[in-house]
């Protein structure tokens, strides 16, 4: 347990809660692709979710205080989807989270430093150990797949539809990932200039093998994804020129550097919202 959960029981006389929950083999049901905006106003009352997407289990101190980035832009109707299926999935999971969904203003699409943005924001919120960065159009399959942190970062999303559910390459870090909060900082987060489609994240593959941590992927029937359609992006002409200097600005370009603006901050009933104008 996190040195917060084993403080927070002293705290309460609440047990803690299991490390994984008992009965997450159960089948899960497909995504409900027809979200309207009345389902997303009711789940959140039907689920008891703290405004701003939080909850935590009433009758145990959750061993894991996760929150879960979400870098988005445009993409609406999927964030409905994947709100109102993460949410009753996370609960099972009997987690400590908040969903953020950190969204950008204007110009090229920069989802490393959304990233950042969200990890700097969510510690403002709350000491979270533990950190999810995940895309918005990826809908895990098991419930097996525990949304918490591994002692080694996780690519929690190696076995994707789109993909065959096979990896396309080992070093490949993208999609949804899993860091400890301590482990974030010290590879100083995600790199700062990647904008545009491609790259950020075998970048902070990079910063993470640079530190001497391994990846841990859990076995391909636990890791599976289907990913929400969409069209796909055209990759940015700076992504392999970016990552081959990468290994200079570890220390020089990451949440140690980070500029941003916030616009706006909106406690939604299913998530925290973040404008930001990076
Ligand atoms: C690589 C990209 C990664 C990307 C991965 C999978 O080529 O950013 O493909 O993309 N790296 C570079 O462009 C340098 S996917 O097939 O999921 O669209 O994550």
């Amino acid at each position: 347990p996190s040195p917060r959960a084993i403080a927070v029981v002293k705290e309460s006389a609440k047990p803690l809660c299991l490390l994984i929950p008992n009965g997450l083999e159960t089948s899960l049901h497909h995504p409900n692709e027809s979200v309207t905006e009345y389902d997303i106003k009711h789940l959140a009352r039907r689920l008891n979710i703290e405004e701003g997407g939080a909850w935590q289990p009433s009758e145990c101190v959750s061993q894991h205080q996760v929150a879960i980035i979400i870098p988005f832009r445009n993409r609406t109707v999927q964030l409905w989807i994947f709100l109102s299926y993460m949410h009753p999935f996370l609960q099972k999971q009997m987690l400590n989270y908040r969903i953020f969904v950190i969204e950008q203003m204007k110009g090229a699409f920069n989802r490393a430093k959304l990233f950042n943005v969200g990890y700097a924001e969510a510690l403002k919120i709350f000491p979270y150990h533990c950190f999810i960065f995940h895309d918005v159009d990826l809908i895990p399959q098991k419930l097996s797949n525990m949304y918490a942190c591994t002692r080694q970062p996780r690519h929690m999303s190696s076995s994707v539809n789109t993909f065959r559910y096979n990896l396309p390459y080992k070093e490949l870090f993208g999609g949804a990932v899993a860091i400890l909060q301590k482990q974030f900082e010290l590879v100083n987060g995600f790199s700062n200039i990647f904008y545009g489609w491609g790259g950020e994240d075998d970048d902070f593959h990079s910063r993470v093998i640079n530190r001497g941590m391994t990846l841990c992927r859990f076995p391909p029937d636990v890791a599976r994804y289907t990913m929400l359609a969409h069209s796909k992006e055209l990759p940015s002409e700076n992504r392999f020129m970016n990552l081959k200097s990468g290994r200079d600005r570890f220390a020089t370009d990451g949440v140690n550097t980070l500029q941003y603006t916030i616009m706006k901050v909106v406690y939604y009933p299913l998530y925290t919202w973040i404008l930001v104008d990076l």
